[in-house]
């Protein structure tokens, strides 16, 4: 497959604009070149265009966590993905399962944010995710579809073949608890057969699935070694330079 690794860090709300700054500069030089492999740290909006401003040559993607599905208007609080365009964003992550658990982001917002990101000529980064007791349940593949299904309704092909999609465990985040690579690969697997039976296997064969769940240096080269698994999303290990440059060259 010809599908350029993806290793991407989501900082939630974590660190200080100074600490995002000093992130940069400990990384500064030592990233893959993005046609061998792309890197990506996601943070707040509080700390982009500072990040944007400091992030000079390097190869590193600076990504949005999240955005609202209107582009402009009455909605006090929220971050406009025509402004993240604006501002020279070009990824955001969009339902994350912290969304989904703590904002009540339903697969219906998922979707809206799905169109407004790419209408912003921006790529998501579509983030599914499945709980344990769906995990041990039969349920588990229908879960995994429909929300693969509802995020990209309405998603032209043209726009589907560049999303990213990440497979994100409910049980394995933050938990310590990795999936296997075994599960881990299911997953991906099941994503990309999702993709082709909405668009084709062509598509399919060109969207990247990430997993993401307790990612680290240890657990990250078998994880990428997967046939179905083309990168990471990586939470705890993104937060130190050190580990994020590990899981950054893996692929190398
Ligand atoms: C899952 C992941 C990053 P962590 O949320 O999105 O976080 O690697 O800390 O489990």
């Amino acid at each position: 497959n010809m599908r350029i690794p993806f290793i991407a860090g989501n900082w939630k709300m974590n660190l200080s604009v100074a600490e995002s700054v000093e992130f940069l500069s400990a990384i500064s030089g030592k990233l893959p070149v993005a046609d061998q492999s792309q890197t990506a740290i996601a943070a707040s909006p509080l700390f982009l265009q500072t990040m944007l401003e400091h992030n000079d040559d390097s190869p590193l993607i600076i990504a949005a966590e999240n955005c609202f599905y209107e582009d402009e208007g009455a909605y006090t609080g929220e971050t406009s993905p025509k402004a993240l365009h604006e501002m020279g964003i070009t990824h955001v992550i969009l339902g994350h399962s912290e969304r989904r658990k703590y904002f009540n982001e339903t697969d219906d917002i998922i979707n809206k944010k799905v169109h407004a990101v790419f209408r912003n000529q921006m790529i998501p980064i579509i983030c599914c995710d499945e709980t344990m007791g769906r995990r041990e349940s039969s349920e588990r593949i229908s879960w995994v579809v429909s929300q693969v299904t509802a995020a990209l309704k309405g998603i032209s092909i043209e726009d589907a073949r560049n999303a990213i999609i990440a497979y994100e465990p409910s049980w394995a985040i933050g938990s310590g608890q990795t999936a296997s690579s075994e599960e881990a690969e299911e997953g991906c697997y099941l994503i990309r057969q999702t993709i082709a039976d909405i668009y084709s296997d062509e598509v399919a064969n060109e969207v990247r699935v990430l997993y993401g769940g307790s990612v680290n240096d240890d657990n990250a080269n078998e994880i990428l070694s997967q046939n179905d698994i083309d990168g990471v999303l990586a939470g705890g290990a993104s937060l130190k330079p050190e580990s994020f440059l590990k899981l950054a060259n893996f692929q190398q």
